[in-house]
């Protein structure tokens, strides 16, 4: 089944291509409708235990319908106008929630690593780990360049239930060292990202983001996807689950 939006026209021009570029994050509203996202909180709540709030994957087995949004026509449609091609594929997929039990927070970061298949070392390809059994490596910024993260929102985001942070801008900065980021967030100015449920955002990976423990906590529920435009060099191939 495709998703079909009202608001499918709103991404659909170079407007919130431009936004993107420029600020490092876009947010379409409400993209996503009401029926998709009952649905997959209800297959959230029936499939994935209540301990699974932080970064749980391996979600395309446990939620049938999350294939709804990842082909969602509009969600492609954006992505092949941002990519400018049509050669782009889903290289990561995450749940997160934040709630009164896990009330978690992250301190600023990028999102620098990639997840790959096997270990195959290249030029420019650093930081080689393992992280729950999954071989990850952080790419030259050739490569991020080309990752897009789409986050898919299941219930509002706020202040007071810790909406995630941007700082505008910081993607052009590079891939930064946690010594420069220092400086970065003390200067620059922050955002909370307000958002609600159906709403989707759109952001680089370099983008400074970070995230603070709810004051009022309350199911925050968010779909993290990551979309991949080109070739990895060397034969290395994404690990993807
Ligand atoms: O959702 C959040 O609050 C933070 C997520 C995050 O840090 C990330 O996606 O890297």
């Amino acid at each position: 089944m495709t998703v079909v939006s009202k608001n499918c026209l709103i991404i659909k021009g170079d407007n919130k291509k431009k936004e993107l570029k420029e600020n490092g994050y876009a947010i379409a509203r409400q993209l996503i409708g009401s029926q998709e996202i009952e649905r997959l909180k209800d297959e959230i709540a029936q499939n994935l235990p209540l301990s699974s709030t932080h970064g749980t994957r391996n979600l395309s087995n446990k939620l049938k319908s999350l294939d709804e949004i990842v082909n969602s026509s509009c969600i492609n449609k954006f992505l092949s106008t941002y990519f400018e091609s049509q050669n782009f594929q889903l290289v990561r997929m995450l749940y997160f929630n934040k709630t009164k039990q896990a009330n978690w927070g992250v301190p600023w970061h990028q999102d620098k690593t990639i997840a790959v298949r096997e270990r195959i070392e290249f030029t420019g390809f650093t930081a080689w780990s393992i992280k729950q059994g999954v071989v990850h490596v952080q790419p030259p910024l050739e490569v991020m360049k080309n990752i897009l993260t789409v986050r898919v929102h299941l219930d509002a985001a706020t202040e007071e239930n810790g909406a995630l942070r941007v700082i505008p801008g910081s993607h052009q900065l590079g891939i930064l060292t946690q010594s420069q980021i220092e400086p970065i967030k003390n200067n620059l100015v922050s955002i909370a990202c307000r958002v609600n449920a159906g709403d989707v955002t759109f952001m680089s990976p370099l983008l400074l983001h970070s995230s603070r423990k709810a004051t009022k906590p309350s199911d925050r529920r968010t779909i993290h996807l990551e979309y991949f435009s080109g070739l990895l060099p060397n034969h290395l191939i994404f690990y993807y689950k």
